[in-house]
């Protein structure tokens, strides 16, 4: 029998690469996301390969995620793998200057939406006995930088709920996984330059950057262990970054 894996953030970047890898590897799809279009695009793909169930909703509203959740059909009930890659940098900007809707956002999406989404899917992997959580992070959760105070903290905050989670969770058998990516060129900076494709290119030249594939190998990697084996914490850089802002450009 197929492995179940619900994927927040499918549309695009990481998620939708993350989707691709396992739909080739026999695991069948939740994907979700805020783009109706792209979803259906992908699912129409995707059902070559697995069984796949698009939900279209915004992990930032607890009840539009609950009433998603609970409109699951019984079989896709069963998830055996969560990723919870839903999220993103609104602005890069001194606090000072920052907007209430972009430190409102940020934390709606990577904070509150992980624990939603989390605390909906948790109870059906503890009465199944299994499960497999995986938090993105990122470089900005280990280490905080300037104009990112509100994302570092966000990320900071999935760190700290990736601990907490295994200590809980590792009883009912269930692993958590938390990533942390370093520069990924995917939609991230576009969001984060709100849609200034200048400025969101430019964080990308002059080396090499991870690309979304890269992060999602590395997922499927940590999921496709044997079931003994844990991997608590990821880091991964382009080989050109040393730390979460030097990166080498030549
Ligand atoms: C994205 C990576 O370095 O821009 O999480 O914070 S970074």
């Amino acid at each position: 029998m197929n492995r179940i894996a619900f994927i927040t953030g499918a549309s695009s970047g990481i998620g939708r690469a993350t989707a691709n890898i396992f739909a080739k590897n026999n695991i069948d799809l939740i994907i979700c996301g805020r783009r109706r279009e792209k979803l259906d695009e992908l699912a129409s793909t995707l059902s070559e390969y697995v069984k796949v169930h698009v939900l279209c909703f915004d992990v930032q509203n607890f009840e539009e995620t609950k009433d998603n959740i609970d409109s699951l059909p019984e079989y896709f009930k069963n998830i055996d793998v969560l990723v919870n890659n839903a999220g993103g940098a609104h602005g890069l900007c001194n606090f000072i200057n920052s907007e209430i809707a972009d430190l409102e956002s940020t934390i709606d999406s990577n904070v509150k939406g992980l624990l939603y989404i989390s605390k909906l899917i948790i109870p059906h992997m503890i009465s199944n006995n299994k499960g497999h959580i995986i938090n993105l992070s990122s470089i900005a959760g280990k280490q905080a930088y300037q104009n990112g105070i509100v994302y570092c903290a966000s990320k900071a905050a999935v760190e700290s709920i990736s601990k907490s989670m295994r200590l809980e969770l590792v009883p009912f058998g269930i692993k958590v996984t938390n990533i942390a990516p370093g520069a990924v060129n995917t939609e991230f900076s576009l969001t984060r330059f709100k849609g200034d494709k200048k400025c969101a290119d430019a964080v990308y030249e002059n080396y090499q950057p991870l690309v979304a594939e890269d992060i999602a190998k590395s997922i499927f990697y940590c999921i496709d262990l044997p079931k003994h084996v844990q991997i608590a914490d990821m880091t991964i850089f382009p080989s050109a970054q040393s730390a979460a802002t030097t990166i080498y450009k030549n």
